[in-house]
């Protein structure tokens, strides 16, 4: 790797362990005193350990099955020095995510690629467009942007703003029109232009909650008519702040539209990332199998969006000894 890459992967660590700050920090009031060796590993250790996971949303089932497999072998007085559980610990986290984390394609068989950002409102659906656009543009990839979202006042502005800072393209139409007839507009130009990928905004809140269901589907179904196998990729953008209730979006979600893959964003203006572990945890017993988790935002600049990997994740969640005192 060349001194370049390394830097560059430096600065992407370091904006990592500060995004994940906060969680970090509460994690620390509990776990961090077991890294700095002080006391002997028993079982008020360990319930510090379990409260500390409870407080970062790590989830009541979840934090059970973890305690569990690290209280046998602390019975087993495998895990009798602080370092021997932190790495145990460690590695259960990593465990628990590594089903989650796969790298995002965009296959150059399927021109153009459709990709729907789903989610209710205020969760990043239409910043995280404009932060992948760039990505993608910067891959090398031709990007069209589909505003989507014609319920809420502003929301074609905003995407048009992103496109007009990335120099990107925007299908839009006015507040107030068909969504679905504007994202049709976007495939077929997207198809007629050569475009490589579409990347679609909608709303996050309509009068009613069913009909925001059944405004995804409609709009699905017309996309797909348009082009086979579209969308390729159904993205839900979920709020890391909002803790337990990502569950329950997922469910919705994934019932109404059928969900391919997770976006976790704010991760950096919340004490629960851990949430990501009781997400990883409900999803191993989904039908299909676990939804990935392809980005995670962890800031509002355009390039705080980074690919999931649980091994750096769980890293620079885990405070070290300079942190715990
Ligand atoms: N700190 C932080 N803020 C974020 C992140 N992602 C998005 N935001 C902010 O969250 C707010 C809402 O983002 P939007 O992209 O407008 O959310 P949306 O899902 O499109 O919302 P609706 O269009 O209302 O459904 C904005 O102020 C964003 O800057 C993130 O990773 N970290
Ligand atoms: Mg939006």
């Amino acid at each position: 790797m060349s001194k370049a890459d390394d830097e560059e992967n430096e600065g992407l660590w370091r904006r990592l362990r500060s995004g994940l700050g906060k969680t970090r920090t509460q994690l620390a009031a509990g776990v961090g005193n077991l890294l700095l060796g002080e006391k002997e590993i028993d079982e008020s250790v360990l319930e510090e350990l379990e409260t500390a996971l409870l407080l970062t949303d790590v989830g009541v089932d979840t934090t059970r099955e973890i305690m569990q497999k690290l209280t046998v072998r602390v019975r087993r007085k495998e895990l009798n020095n602080a370092l021997a559980l932190h790495q145990a610990l460690a590695d259960l986290l990593k465990d628990v995510l590594a089903p989650l984390a796969k790298p995002f394609e965009v296959p150059d068989d399927k021109k153009p690629f459709v990709i729907f950002f789903v989610g209710v409102n205020g969760v990043g659906k239409t910043t995280t467009i404009g932060k992948l656009a760039k990505q993608f543009k910067t891959g090398g990839l031709k990007v069209l942007l589909a505003a989507g979202d014609t319920f809420r006042a502003a929301a074609v502005e905003q995407l048009q703003s992103w496109g007009a800072r990335e120099e990107i393209a925007v299908v839009a139409q006015s507040q107030g029109s068909d969504s679905a007839s504007v994202v049709y507009d976007a495939v077929k130009s997207a198809k007629a232009r050569g475009f490589d990928v579409v990347l679609v905004d909608t709303a996050g809140r309509l009068q009613a909650k069913t009909n925001l269901m059944e405004e995804l589907e409609k709009i699905k179904r017309v996309v797909g008519r348009l082009e086979e196998g579209a969308p390729h990729q159904i993205l839900l953008v979920l709020d890391a702040g909002v803790g337990q209730n990502a569950l329950s979006q997922v469910r919705e979600f994934d019932a109404a539209v059928g969900v391919t893959g997770l976006i976790l964003t704010k991760l950096d203006g919340t004490a629960r990332a851990g949430v990501i572990f009781a997400i990883a945890d409900k999803l191993k017993s989904r039908e299909g199998g676990a939804i990935p988790v392809f980005y995670i935002g962890i800031g509002e600049g355009v390039d705080d969006l980074k690919p999931f990997e649980a091994g750096p994740f769980v890293d620079a969640l885990l405070p070290d000894g300079a942190e715990s005192s």
